[in-house]
């Protein structure tokens, strides 16, 4: 634990501290009443840290929310997003332009996979999927086979919290309260398979099998009525799966073969996270739409984006000049400081290496994280790029219990780490040093051996 280094944040302390009042703020994917009881507020960010209000340092081991790819507050994106602000702050998205707008497009499209150009841009991941869905529908639609209207998502999928998101999820806690969802919404098995992959360095021997899923859902439906399949290449919230080695290029067979579209999700892959721009390249499998969101902007501004094919795009430039193409958009999309501060993020993504940074650390990275094997109650490792997955037996009858009590104690001695269920989810910032790479671990294992 470091202790108050900056005379500022004392101040700080003082306006922010316990005494500010709490009940106003419905706090999303929170438990809001132990929170309250027990605040942990952050007041300032540099780098790889993090600093609470009582001045503590805080490694973040987690990039925010797997987001802030390149560290934070770094200066050349804070100047932008402030030299934009004072400039212009909004212009309308409908209708009317700026070159930012499509400055930053351009340099997606550059880094996305040959072909994949064309870049329709959001404002989180949650509306890149459903903008993403919406797409695939009216593409089929627009050229003439308006029948497939069917989704396909995957068990334990998580694709944001919007109705389409969950719709196409599989994570129980995040569907069972909202309703009926969408209809014609199918799911594909998922690839967790720990009796036969558990502690897998990098992408599991078994399991590729498991994409012919999707012959069983065309065999049900017909490939006639299905628009599209959506995947995350590797999932993020559902704790942490990798995808079996041929898993992705099957389901890319498969799809071509009935000509389904096939979605990437790549709000927590894009942007670095596993050794390339994109997982699609790292996997060299393209698909027909990615979505992205978090590192394009590296967490500053809320941004999405969906990435597709030129041919998709071009299917919808058909009749009259005069008319809209496509009946979607976002008062907010392309809005002119998230794309001043994507064009800056760009900037030292391309200037630092970072985007292939996670591919330079991944065999120190796997070997710390997996140096964590034989500890109390882990049960399985994963690791990809500067992604790890850590998985503990749930302590009897307390499910997610065992993992949130570790995160509480890695936070206590200044390390900031994401669970989710009973999983221990590490992504730090590409900007990562081996020695903190070696702190992260280090006080992962003392807080798991404490929660034996
Ligand atoms: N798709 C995927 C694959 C995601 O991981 C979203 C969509 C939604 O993005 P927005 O910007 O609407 O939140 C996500 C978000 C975690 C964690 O700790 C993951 C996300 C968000 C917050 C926490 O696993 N992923």
């Amino acid at each position: 634990m470091n202790k108050a280094i900056d005379p500022a944040l004392m101040h700080a302390a003082e306006v922010t501290g316990s005494q500010v009042a709490m009940d106003a703020h419905w706090m999303p994917f929170t438990a809001n009443r132990q929170f309250k009881k027990a605040p942990r507020l952050l007041v300032k960010a540099q780098g790889m840290h993090y600093w609470d209000v009582d001045g503590r340092q805080v490694l973040d081991a987690a990039a925010g929310l797997w987001c802030v790819n390149a560290g934070h507050s770094r200066p050349r994106i804070v100047k932008a997003i402030q030299d934009q602000a004072a400039e212009m702050d909004f212009a309308p998205a409908f209708q009317m332009g700026h070159p930012k707008a499509f400055e930053l497009a351009e340099r997606v499209a550059a880094i996305a996979p040959a072909g994949m150009n064309r870049v329709f841009f959001t404002n989180s991941g949650s509306e890149a999927v459903e903008t993403a869905l919406k797409m695939a529908i009216a593409y089929h639609r627009v050229r003439g086979e308006g029948s497939r209207t069917r989704l396909i998502g995957r068990e334990r999928g998580y694709h944001g919290v919007n109705f389409g998101g969950i719709s196409v999820g599989g994570i129980v806690a995040n569907r069972k309260h909202f309703g009926s969802l969408l209809t014609g919404v199918d799911h594909i098995r998922h690839t967790h398979d720990p009796a036969r992959n558990a502690f897998t360095r990098g992408l599991p021997a078994h399991g590729a099998e498991l994409a012919d899923d999707l012959e069983r859902l065309v065999a049900l439906h017909d490939a006639s009525t299905i628009a599209a399949v959506i995947v995350e290449p590797v999932a993020g919230s559902t704790g942490v799966l990798m995808p079996p080695q041929g898993y992705l290029k099957r389901l890319r067979e498969i799809c071509d073969k009935h000509g389904i579209l096939l979605i990437f999700d790549e709000v927590i892959t894009g942007f670095g996270r596993t050794g390339s721009a994109f997982a699609a390249q790292t996997f060299d499998v393209m698909p027909d739409l990615m979505t992205c969101a978090k590192g394009i902007t590296s967490g500053t501004v809320p941004m999405g984006a969906v990435i597709a094919r030129q041919p998709i795009h071009d299917v919808f430039m058909n009749g009259p000049e005069h008319l809209i193409e496509f009946f979607h958009g976002y008062t907010y999309s392309a809005h002119p400081l998230a794309c001043a501060a994507g064009i800056a993020t760009l900037d030292v993504y391309a200037e630092e290496g970072l985007l292939t940074r996670a591919k330079e650390l991944d065999g120190y990275f796997a070997d710390a994280v997996h140096s964590l094997k034989g500890e109390p109650n882990v049960i399985d490792i994963r690791n990809l790029g500067l992604i790890g997955g850590i998985e503990l037996a749930p302590m009897v009858g307390e499910p997610t219990k065992r993992a949130f009590n570790i995160f509480l104690d890695c936070w206590a001695q200044g390390v900031l780490v994401r669970t989710t269920g009973d999983i221990v989810a590490l992504s730090p910032p590409l900007i990562v040093e081996k020695s903190q790479i070696d702190q992260i671990v280090d006080t992962l294992r003392a807080a798991i051996r404490r929660a034996a």
